[in-house]
């Protein structure tokens, strides 16, 4: 952040506010444990603050402290509307479009707030009077720690906001391990563990919540794989009936795509899951190194992300979505083998 964005943030603190803090659609760890932490923070200064999720997420982040204040658009829903249209700041996490946020997105464009945006997605929209957008960054949760400690405020960081940012980070570097992780990121989390952050109780809860019916349905992904060798690419397909036949729940499917990267020379992993409700395939993109899943998201499957973790989605059928897919690959096979 800028130091002429700080003043004008330190400006936007100095009295007290109604903010609201809304992450995207589909929260993550990330999107969740940034949006808490800030929150955590907030109050601490003495603001008036809610997180707004515009939809619920998984059951594995609500150990997180402060859960139980957190409005969903979508189940409290008038409680969420009173908050909205009252507020007077809004800070915007893990996202960096209006679109992202469902059925919230006509209400975010027509808020008379004033909107700051704290996000490492790429190619970032210019709705906001503060664009803290940096794509270099491991997780928004660093981003926030960044935020704090740019107003002085480092000290202040209590055992309940390091627990959210500490999730954040675990989370999106899947434990330290993507090539988004500098050295900063980890000595970040080494703060946050010494300001009251438990790394153990923290990736324990996070990544050690597997059911059988998770497993299993795992299992069927794995044998649902196909490798494609010429194009260094492996994918996954699950359909409706299949995450119906294992009791599927929301986020179930979190993590499958990066199994396909495990192998040796595969550069470029994919996962297909059929949503018969909104009539659509959700997809994943997982990439080593140069090739950009980013750009392949938003060019042919109406998303986007980061250079090697980006989502999309198809309006076909699963298997015009997987023969579109499988026929653009040689489009990119120069890099994908190069
Ligand atoms: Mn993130």
């Amino acid at each position: 952040m800028n130091s002429e964005d700080v003043k004008v943030i330190k400006a936007l603190l100095s009295k007290p506010k109604r903010i609201v803090i809304v992450p995207h659609k589909n929260p993550d760890g990330d999107a969740i444990g940034s949006s808490l932490g800030l929150w955590y923070y907030l109050k601490l200064i003495g603001q008036e603050a809610r997180v707004i999720v515009p939809n619920d997420y998984p059951r594995f982040l609500k150990f997180l402290p402060g859960t139980p204040e957190v409005l969903n658009f979508e189940r409290d829903n008038a409680a969420a509307m009173e908050y909205l249209n009252s507020s007077d700041l809004c800070f915007t996490l893990d996202f960096n479009q209006l679109g992202r946020v469902g059925q919230m997105t006509p209400i975010l464009e027509g808020l008379g707030a004033t909107f700051i945006m704290i996000d490492h997605h790429q190619a970032p929209d210019s709705y906001a009077k503060i664009t803290y957008s940096d794509t270099k960054m491991s997780s928004t949760a660093e981003m926030i720690y960044n935020f704090i400690s740019s107003l002085g405020d480092a000290n202040k960081i209590t055992s309940e906001i390091a627990e959210c940012l500490y999730a954040g980070i675990v989370t999106d570097t899947g434990s330290f391990k993507y090539s988004s992780t500098s050295s900063k990121t980890h000595q970040v989390a080494a703060d946050l563990i010494d300001k009251g952050a438990n790394s153990f109780e923290v990736q324990n809860k996070i990544f050690d919540t597997n059911t059988p019916d998770r497993l299993k349905l795992l299992s069927c992904a794995l044998k649902n794989m196909v490798i494609l060798k010429n194009y260094n690419t492996a994918y996954m397909s699950l359909s409706q009936a299949e995450l119906d036949a294992h009791n599927y729940k929301k986020g179930d499917t979190e993590g499958f795509v990066n199994y396909g990267l495990t192998l040796q020379d595969i550069r470029f992993a994919v996962i297909f899951i059929e949503n018969k409700e909104e009539g659509i395939i959700k997809i994943s993109f997982r990439s080593e190194g140069e090739f950009s899943v980013n750009e392949f998201a938003r060019n042919h499957f109406h998303g986007g992300g980061h250079t090697n973790a980006a989502g999309g989605k198809s309006d076909n059928n699963m298997e015009e979505t997987v023969k579109h897919f499988e026929a653009l690959l040689e489009n990119y096979k120069e890099q994908l083998t190069r």
